[in-house]
């Protein structure tokens, strides 16, 4: 007989908030609506390819409008599904320019939800990985204000008491931290529920593949190049060459990653001297997903959980994988190792 447990998300959730004393439950009914819109773009994410095909121009329709994009309606559904739970003061979107406040007469909680609604939206129409990204803060304002303002957003990423994505898969998963490690949940479309699949997932100290937009190698700065020169040299103990991975969907490379083990870059160049992708909606979620599984994340030289945002759309270069391979190339980024 089988023995291991049969555990939703919604279980795992309420289990896990049972351990933190004067737990109201809010922080489930939080989560227990974000995984309701996840399964939702989750849906539409299958039926994108049918909906060319079938003619089904009006899939995402409510409103009579024309077609909506796949990463606008993602949007839509995470703000439609998270408005009136009363768990949040302020949410943020990479989709959206400025903060997007709790609508009247819905009630304004204690929780700051931020989102990345539909990320790699480019690999969409090739059918490959897409995902969504999540970070949840805890509001720093005072609760009587009401509504949230820039200072409850603008925390840094160690602040996070939650932080995920999902992946658009093979199968759709639930890659999901609270600081207390990393579970790994994968959504069975039959009975509509997640199930937790993978228990305290640790990332490998090290790895064999890298994975970074190599087509940009001459924007890069001389030690950048020196660092990926030497990952594609032979050593006498086999560990290099390593393999290069790059599928330009950050959920899906930095998926591989904490897998597999490896370094994930997008660095700055003289093109983006930020780099390209966003500290809030991305380099942070991403970053305490791997520190949670023991990896480590920087952009190049500092933390990225201790960098103190000053905008909501800022870039950020971002390393990230295993800490040995994350290491290594911050040495080689001072100069260190040739
Ligand atoms: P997006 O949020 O507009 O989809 O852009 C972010 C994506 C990341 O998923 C991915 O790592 C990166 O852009 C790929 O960029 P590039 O095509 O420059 O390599
Ligand atoms: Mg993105």
């Amino acid at each position: 007989m089988l023995t291991n447990k049969i555990t939703t998300i919604e279980r795992h959730i309420t289990e896990e908030q049972q351990v933190h004393k004067g737990a109201t439950g809010e922080f489930s009914r939080l989560m227990r609506d974000l995984t309701l819109a996840i399964r939702i773009i989750s849906r539409e994410v299958r039926r994108a390819g049918l909906n060319d095909i079938l003619g089904l121009t009006d899939a995402y329709n409510v409103h009579g409008e024309n077609q909506k994009k796949l990463d606008t309606y993602a949007n839509d559904v995470i703000f439609r599904a998270m408005d009136h739970g009363g768990h949040l003061c302020v949410m943020g979107s990479e989709e959206s320019d400025d903060l997007i406040q709790i609508p009247e007469p819905y009630e304004h909680g204690k929780y700051v939800l931020l989102y990345d609604p539909l990320d790699g939206s480019s690999n969409i129409d090739v059918n490959a990985t897409i995902g969504t990204i999540f970070s949840v803060y805890r509001r720093v304002t005072p609760d009587y204000l009401g509504k949230g303002t820039m200072d409850d957003v603008l925390q840094p990423g160690w602040h996070q008491v939650a932080a995920g994505y999902a992946c658009y898969g093979s199968s759709t998963q639930l890659i999901y931290t609270t600081g207390h490690g990393v579970n790994i949940f994968t959504y069975d479309p039959t009975v509509g529920e997640f199930f937790l699949s993978s228990a305290n997932v640790r990332i490998p100290k090290s790895g064999k593949y890298y994975s970074i937009n190599e087509g940009n190698s001459s924007l890069w700065s001389d030690e950048l190049k020196r660092y990926i020169e030497y990952l594609k040299t032979p050593s006498e103990d086999n560990k290099r060459p390593m393999g290069l991975r790059y599928i330009g969907s950050a959920v899906a490379d930095i998926h591989r990653t904490l897998l597999y083990g490896g370094i994930f870059i997008y660095p700055a160049d003289r093109k983006s001297p930020r780099g390209k992708l966003r500290l809030m909606y991305e380099a942070n979620p991403l970053a305490m997903i791997i520190e949670q599984a023991g990896g480590r994340a920087t952009d190049g030289v500092k933390r990225i959980l201790e960098l103190q945002p000053t905008e909501l759309h800022e870039r950020v270069p971002l390393y990230i994988g295993s800490e040995d391979n994350v290491l290594e190339a911050e040495r080689f980024l001072r100069g260190e190792e040739s």
